[in-house]
């Protein structure tokens, strides 16, 4: 979205009615320019009315403010860019699709997602008043290895930040937060191969915050904050929140791996002491996690390490 476009949403956001003429006179552009850029954030899904004595007003709050998050991303030693987008296939393909264009870490943001992907070919489907966000990263450490880890940390700051607004959430190793037993939040992580050198990764999350309507095929499964806590959250808390923790503690993961971060996921790991089953099959009982992060499991008195795959936590 460009910088005219979000001074509009930003004045609506800020005051009950804006009218055409000052928001033309302090643009500088016609009254025809700033309807037009009206109808352009309506089509995006914006609930701008507009009435000829009061002028326009922004009818649903509930949304992304871009220039938060764009002041936040302009001060921070980490990211480099915020791009928003009202709608798109997946903001982990889109990254994909354009790596070489994007500046080295970048956030890529979607109000809603077309095609939205979890693991393995799975789908991640798209709910209103969500955050689908992927953070890309061009960096000189990473391999294959260290999916699982970052994927452990990703999960170990969403849920610290869903903690500082009082959700009482859970990890499930290796990708999912879960409240009460279901899931608000998957994670997708992906290593692109190098480029110059450097390793490229993308980490995608997709959070569930307002939505009360869950589609038939994930409502056993699935949950929003909203459902489980019974109020709206602010997105933009949430996003800045995540971005915050995940650039302040980054550093600190980059030099030191997941070993600083291993009791504190502990304390929050859902799957520990109980009974799980590996890849829809065989079942273990999980007894710890390990200094990279890898499950450690017990089996018929045998003790087995799992770096990867699919976990199923009977609750
Ligand atoms: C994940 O995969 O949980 C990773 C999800 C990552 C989504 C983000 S959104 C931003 C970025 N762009 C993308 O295209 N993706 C990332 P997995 O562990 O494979 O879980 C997928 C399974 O979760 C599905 O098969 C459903 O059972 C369930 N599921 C799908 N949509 C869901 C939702 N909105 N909330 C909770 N569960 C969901």
């Amino acid at each position: 979205m460009d910088e005219k476009a979000v001074y509009i949403l930003k004045r609506l956001y800020e005051q009950d009615f804006v009218s055409g003429e000052n928001l033309a006179r302090e643009l500088d552009v016609s009254r025809m320019a700033i309807n037009k850029r009206i109808k352009s954030l309506q089509e995006m899904g914006f609930s701008i009315t507009g009435c000829r004595k009061r002028g326009y007003q922004l009818v649903d709050k509930d949304i992304i403010r871009i220039w938060e998050i764009e002041n936040f991303v302009s001060k921070s030693n980490l990211f480099e860019d915020f791009l928003f987008f009202d709608q798109i296939n997946s903001t982990n393909s889109y990254i994909k699709e354009n790596q070489e264009k994007l500046k080295s870490a970048t956030v890529v943001y979607a109000e809603r997602q077309t095609a939205g992907r979890g693991r393995l070919g799975r789908s991640w489907i798209d709910l209103e008043k969500g955050i689908k966000m992927s953070i890309f990263l061009s960096i000189d450490f990473i391999d294959i290895e260290k999916l699982v880890p970052l994927t452990l940390f990703t999960g170990l700051v969403v849920n610290r930040v869903l903690r500082t607004f009082k959700v009482n959430s859970f990890i499930k190793w290796s990708n999912d937060i879960l409240i009460n037993g279901k899931k608000v939040c998957g994670i997708l992580t992906e290593l692109l191969g190098e480029l110059d050198g450097r390793g490229n990764v993308i980490i995608g999350i997709g959070l569930n915050v307002n939505a009360t309507n869950l589609p038939e095929d994930i409502l056993e499964i699935a949950t929003t904050l909203k459902k489980e806590m019974g109020v709206s959250f602010d997105r933009t808390d949430i996003i800045i929140g995540i971005l915050k923790e995940f650039e302040k503690e980054f550093e600190n993961f980059k030099t030191r791996g997941f070993l600083p971060f291993r009791d504190e996921y502990k304390s929050y790991c859902a799957n520990l002491e109980r009974e799980i089953i590996i890849n829809g099959e065989q079942k273990a009982f999980c007894k710890d996690i390990g200094q990279n992060g890898e499950l450690i499991c017990e089996q018929n008195g045998k003790e087995l390490k799992i770096h990867s795959g699919e976990v199923t936590v009977r609750w």
